[in-house]
């Protein structure tokens, strides 16, 4: 943008002449999503405007979800989605959905480890008194765009090494003969954290999707204790019902 772009009276107010150009620069490619957008004071001396207008098209954009601020990192352009639509019925790995739909996989590793595990992990995972889990820490990406971030706990039985996690858990619970094959999973509403939605790219405070999975094998044994935070701009779930008996 340059001065020349502003100044016109006649366009409207200098900020939503701003939030104008900045919706036009994404909607033509100009601006991608998770481009840097320059610090509030190069913005105002290169376009002319004054810090306080620059700071109310921007707070704009974020309110309407197009530019995402992260504390610490700056102001960038927001990944939009499409909506997944995502069977509930099928137990299907993140890996597994997003092969189906053609798209790659990314997770980035918030942690992963053995830990002496906490109250709610003993009651969903049955553990014993001296058992350790093993807790996986991940945001999963599909083509570049973060969707979810997954906490998974398992017992240190089930999988005691967290490293040999590659890509996929449940291919290498696959490749332990420890694939479960039934779970039962429970969805409520979330306000994404900041700290979730700084994770997530997007603002906080919008609506995410808390997902609980407690997997088991054949003969019953639990294997996984999930809880994940979805986007909730980038779901759709479907099921098929049955009448009641
Ligand atoms: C899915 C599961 C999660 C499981 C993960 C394994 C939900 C809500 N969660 O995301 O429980 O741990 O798949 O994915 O569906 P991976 O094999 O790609 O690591």
């Amino acid at each position: 943008f340059s001065t020349k772009d502003f100044g016109d009276t006649s366009a409207g107010p200098l900020y939503l002449q701003l939030h104008r150009r900045i919706v036009e620069a994404i909607a033509s490619g100009r601006l991608k999503p998770g481009d840097h957008l320059p610090p509030e004071r190069e913005m105002a001396a290169q376009t002319g405007l004054s810090r306080v207008t620059v700071r109310k098209g921007i707070e704009a954009l974020v309110a309407s979800g197009r530019l995402v601020q992260r504390r610490g990192s700056g102001t960038f352009v927001a990944h939009r989605v499409e909506k997944l639509e995502q069977a509930l019925s099928l137990l299907t790995s993140f890996t597994e959905d997003m092969a189906r739909r053609g798209k790659e996989v990314h997770s980035q590793w918030l942690s992963r480890g053995l830990y002496t595990p906490a109250p709610e992990e003993v009651m969903a995972l049955g553990l014993g008194t001296s058992d350790q889990v093993t807790r996986l820490e991940r945001v999963r990406s599909s083509d570049g765009v973060p969707l979810a971030i997954e906490r998974a706990s398992l017992s240190a039985r089930v999988l005691p090494d967290p490293d040999i996690i590659d890509s996929s858990l449940y291919a290498a619970l696959e490749k332990l003969g420890k694939r479960p094959v039934r779970a039962v999973q429970r969805i409520s509403a979330t306000n994404l954290t900041p700290k979730d939605a700084d994770l997530l790219s997007v603002v906080p405070g919008v609506a995410g999707l808390k997902i609980e999975r407690v997997s088991y094998l054949d003969n019953g044994q639990v294997v996984e204790f999930t809880r994940s935070i979805y986007r909730g701009d980038a779901y759709d779930f479907a099921v098929e019902l049955k009448l009641a008996p």
